[in-house]
C-alpha cells in the first residue's frame, strides 16, 4: 500500500529532477565555443608569456565595447603575443563586448598552455599567437557547420546558394564601400528566402579576402550540400547562410520564416517542460491525496509506516550519489563545498535548536543559526509542526527556491524531511537581512 502513494520524499526528489531537467535544457544551448589549438608550442604556468597573455586579454575586453575588430600585441622577443578579435558586423557594441568577454575567458581554457589559439563564439572570434598575423590570410583550421536539417530540393538550393554567395563574395572583397561585410537575400522558392552573410577580417587585402571566401565556399559544398543552412568559421573570414533571417536588419519577408535548428530546440523544450510539468502535477496531487488519506483515519497504517527514512539532502556534496544532486554541483549552482547534512548534525549545529541560536521567528516557523562540524555557518528554518498547511508551505517554498536559486540569492544548502521535522538549510550570510531567511 505504501508504494501506491508517492511519499513526500519522492515528491521532493521529483522536484529536484524537474529542476535538473530545466538545467539540462540550458546546457543544450551551449554549442560554442568552437576552437582550434595549434598544439605545437607550449608556455608554462606563471611564465612571462602567460602573464602577457592575461594582460592582453584584459585590454581586449576593455576595447570590445568600442570597436568590433581590434588587433593588438604586447611583450618582448620570445614572449611577444599578438591578438585579434572580430565581431560579426551586425551585432551591437554591447553584444560584441559580451561575446568577447566570454571568448577571452574561454580561450584561456580551451587551449591551455598553447602559444596559439583561436576561439569562435556564436557571434565573434578571438585569436592569439606568438607570431604576428596582421594582414596574413589563414584558412587552416576552418570549421564548417551545417544546419542539421535537410532541404527538400538540394540541387535547386545549391544553385541559389552558389549564385548568391559568389555575388556576395565580389561585393565583400572588392567593393570598398562595403568594408568587407555584406548580406544578401534571394528568393528560393515561392515561400522561402535565402539569407546570406559574409565578412572578412579588414586587415586582409581584397584578393586575400576573396581567397578566404572562396575556400569557405568549397568547405560549404563539402559539409552542407543537403542542409538548409551552413556556416564557415575561419581565422580570416566568416560565411553563413540560412533559410531564415538570422541577422539584424534582414528584410523579414511576410512569408513565414522557416524553422531552423533553434526553433526545433524550442519545440523540444516545450515538449520536455510540458512533460515535466505533468509529472510534477501528478506527483503533487499524489502526495496531497496521500496526506489527506492519512488524515482521514488511516492512523493505524500511519503508525506502522510513519517513520520516513532520515532524509536530509545536502546539495552538492561530493559523496552524495544522488544523480540529480550531483548535477547541481556540476552545473555550478553550488560551490561543492557544503557539507553533507544529516539530522543529527543539524541538531548538533544548532545546539538542539536552542533559544540562544534563534535568529528570528518567521511566518512558517523559527530560524536558527547553526555551525556545521566543518565550521560552515548555516541558517536553519524549522517549519512549524505537522499540519497540511505546513506541508503545502514546505512544498511551495522548495519549489519557489528552486525556481529562484541563483548565485546572487541566499543559497539553499540542504533540506530534511523526517516525520514531523521539516528543515530548510541555507547558507548563512551575516550581512543579509533576516527577512531573506524568513521569507525566502
Ligand atoms: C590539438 O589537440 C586536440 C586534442 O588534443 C585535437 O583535437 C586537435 O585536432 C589538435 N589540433 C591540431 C592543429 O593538431
Ligand atoms: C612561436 O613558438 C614556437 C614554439 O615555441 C617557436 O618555434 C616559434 O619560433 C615562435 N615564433 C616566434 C615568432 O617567436
Ligand atoms: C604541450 O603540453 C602537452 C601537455 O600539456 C604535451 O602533451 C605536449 O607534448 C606539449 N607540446 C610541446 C610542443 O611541448
Ligand atoms: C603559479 O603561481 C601560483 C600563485 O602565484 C601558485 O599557487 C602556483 O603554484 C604557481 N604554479 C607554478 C607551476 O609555479
Ligand atoms: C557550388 O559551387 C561549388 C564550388 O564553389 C561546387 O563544388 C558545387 O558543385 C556547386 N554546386 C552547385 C549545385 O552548383
Ligand atoms: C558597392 O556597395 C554599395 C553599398 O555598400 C552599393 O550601393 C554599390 O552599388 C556597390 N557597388 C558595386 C559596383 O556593386
Ligand atoms: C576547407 O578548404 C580547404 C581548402 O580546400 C581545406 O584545406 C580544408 O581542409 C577545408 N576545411 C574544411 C573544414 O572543410
Ligand atoms: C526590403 O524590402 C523593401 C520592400 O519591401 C525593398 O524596397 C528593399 O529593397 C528590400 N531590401 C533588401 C535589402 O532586400
Ligand atoms: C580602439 C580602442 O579603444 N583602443 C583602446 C584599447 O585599449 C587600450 C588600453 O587598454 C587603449 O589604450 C586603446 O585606446
Amino acid at each position: 500500500m505504501a508504494s501506491s502513494f508517492p511519499s513526500f520524499e519522492k515528491t521532493i526528489q521529483f522536484l529536484w529532477l524537474c529542476f535538473f531537467i530545466s538545467n539540462l535544457l540550458d546546457l543544450a544551448h551551449a554549442d560554442p565555443p568552437y576552437s582550434v589549438c595549434s598544439n605545437n608550442s607550449n608556455y608554462s604556468a606563471n611564465s612571462t608569456f602567460q602573464n602577457n597573455l592575461e594582460i592582453l586579454m584584459s585590454s581586449i575586453r576593455s576595447n570590445a565595447s568600442v570597436s568590433k575588430l581590434y588587433y593588438t600585441s604586447t611583450g618582448n622577443d620570445l614572449d611577444r603575443i599578438y591578438a585579434q578579435y572580430m565581431c560579426i558586423n551586425y551585432i551591437t557594441h554591447d553584444s560584441c563586448s559580451t561575446c568577447i568577454t566570454a571568448a577571452s575567458q574561454d580561450i584561456m581554457q580551451v587551449c591551455p598552455g598553447d602559444k596559439e589559439a583561436v576561439v569562435w563564439e556564436e557571434l565573434c572570434q578571438l585569436r592569439y599567437s606568438n607570431q604576428s598575423f596582421l594582414g596574413h590570410l589563414d584558412v587552416s583550421g576552418n570549421i564548417a557547420k551545417d544546419n542539421q536539417k535537410d532541404v527538400e530540393n538540394p540541387e535547386q538550393f545549391g544553385l541559389v546558394v552558389n549564385e548568391t554567395l559568389s555575388d556576395l563574395t565580389k561585393q565583400v572583397a572588392f567593393n570598398a564601400s562595403a568594408n568587407m561585410y555584406a548580406t544578401r537575400q534571394a528568393a528560393f522558392t515561392n515561400t522561402e528566402t535565402l539569407y546570406a552573410l559574409m565578412q572578412c577580417s579588414t586587415d586582409l587585402s581584397p584578393d586575400d579576402c576573396n581567397t578566404c571566401l572562396r575556400v569557405a565556399m568549397e568547405n560549404i559544398s563539402s559539409c552542407c550540400d543537403a542542409s538548409r543552412g551552413g556556416r564557415v568559421l575561419s581565422r580570416s573570414c566568416y560565411l553563413r547562410y540560412e533559410l531564415y533571417a538570422f541577422y539584424e536588419g534582414a528584410n523579414e519577408s511576410s512569408k513565414s520564416p522557416v524553422p531552423g535548428k533553434s526553433s526545433r530546440r524550442k519545440t523540444w523544450i516545450i515538449i520536455i517542460l510540458t512533460a515535466a510539468a505533468a509529472v510534477l502535477v501528478v506527483v503533487i496531487l499524489g502526495s496531497l491525496i496521500y496526506y489527506h488519506a492519512m488524515r482521514n483515519g488511516i492512523k493505524k497504517w500511519k503508525k506502522q509506516n510513519t517513520r520516513l527514512d532520515r532524509n536530509c539532502h545536502g546539495i552538492g556534496h561530493p559523496n552524495n550519489n544522488d544523480f540529480q544532486l550531483q548535477n547541481f554541483q556540476r552545473d555550478g549552482l553550488n560551490d561543492g563545498e557544503s557539507a553533507f547534512m544529516d539530522l543529527e548534525s543539524i541538531y548538533a549545529a544548532t545546539g538542539n535548536f536552542s533559544d540562544s541560536n534563534l535568529l528570528g521567528q518567521g511566518g512558517f516557523g523559527p530560524v536558527y543559526k547553526g555551525k556545521l562540524s566543518d565550521g560552515k555557518e548555516v541558517a536553519v528554518k524549522r517549519l512549524s509542526a505537522w499540519s497540511d498547511q505546513g506541508t503545502d508551505e514546505f512544498t511551495n517554498e522548495v519549489m519557489l527556491i528552486m525556481k529562484l536559486q541563483h548565485k546572487n540569492l541566499v543559497k539553499l544548502l540542504g533540506l530534511c524531511v523526517d516525520g514531523d521535522e521539516k528543515l530548510l538549510v541555507y547558507e548563512f550570510m551575516p550581512n543579509r537581512s533576516l527577512d531573506v531567511f524568513l521569507f525566502g
